[in-house]
């Protein structure tokens, strides 16, 4: 089975070798019976991820690098799940970020989930077992925890606790291979995760959830800010209006 780890970046120099480091000298070498690939899709950072990035790649055949121009999260994952599925013909994707906030261990977890059948594995931070960060301000704790509740609600989709992860597995053959990546909404920005959730939950016949603690960010600065949470309450709202 082969699973690829998309990984977007903008500006992650201080985090992408350790990742990179991380996963193929520890995580990937513990993954026995799955071809773990990674594609690194960088938006031409002007600090340089990308060269961090092809000088690993010397030495790991399974590690890939994906260049555009910046135009936001979501076309950088479209563009690296255009990669896994027509160069890599991966049978699995992962969507997960590159600043550590994803603890790379529960891959495990994931391709096992994979394995056992799972055509969807949501890393979940609202379940029990799961956490945001202690460490997060007040507001940006409520602003997460309410404002996922309320798109639960709005949605219709009291069964899963976490709308907005970035971490998550999706089956290619039958899900991600049958939903127009290109046409989904605010590809521009964060807010994109939503209207992905809500299309591959049309497809998959086995959602599994898994409870995932979601680290603070140690290095490196945040790109998240109150517009990508506000592009996410009108995808919410769009969606809950065209009743798909
Ligand atoms: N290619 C690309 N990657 C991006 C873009 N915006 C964010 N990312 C990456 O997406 C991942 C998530 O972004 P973060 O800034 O960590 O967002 P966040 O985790 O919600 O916010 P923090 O908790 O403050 O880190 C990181 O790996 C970023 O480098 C973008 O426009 N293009
Ligand atoms: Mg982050």
């Amino acid at each position: 089975m082969r699973i690829a780890v998309v990984m977007p970046t903008y500006n992650e120099a201080a985090n992408i070798g350790k990742m990179i480091d991380v996963l193929f000298e520890t995580i990937f070498p513990a993954m026995d019976g799955f071809d773990m690939h990674l594609v690194v899709a960088d938006d031409t950072s002007p600090d340089g991820t990308g060269r961090i990035v092809t000088d690993r790649m010397t030495v790991h055949e399974r590690l890939h690098l994906s260049t555009g121009e910046r135009r936001g999260l979501g076309h950088a994952y479209v563009r690296g799940f255009s990669f896994a599925m027509d160069q890599l013909s991966a049978d699995a994707v992962v969507e997960m970020d590159a600043d550590f906030q994803h603890d790379p261990r529960y891959l495990i977890d994931m391709a096992t989930a994979f394995e056992k059948g799972a055509d969807y594995v949501i890393g979940s931070r609202f379940m029990a077992g799961g956490a945001i960060p202690d460490q997060w301000a007040w507001h940006r704790k409520f602003i997460s925890v309410a404002g996922n509740r309320f798109a639960r609600r709005m949605l219709g989709l009291d069964a899963i606790h976490d709308l907005t992860t970035g971490f998550r597995l999706t089956r290619v053959a039958g899900v991600l291979d049958r939903i127009d990546l290109s046409g989904l909404m605010a590809l521009d920005r964060f807010a994109y995760k939503v209207d992905l959730l809500y299309k591959t939950l049309a497809l998959a016949r086995t959602v599994v959830e898994i409870p995932i603690a979601f680290a603070p960010r140690q290095r490196e600065k945040s790109k998240f800010n109150f517009s990508e949470l506000i592009a996410t309450y009108k995808v919410v709202a769009k969606l809950r209006m065209s009743g798909r």
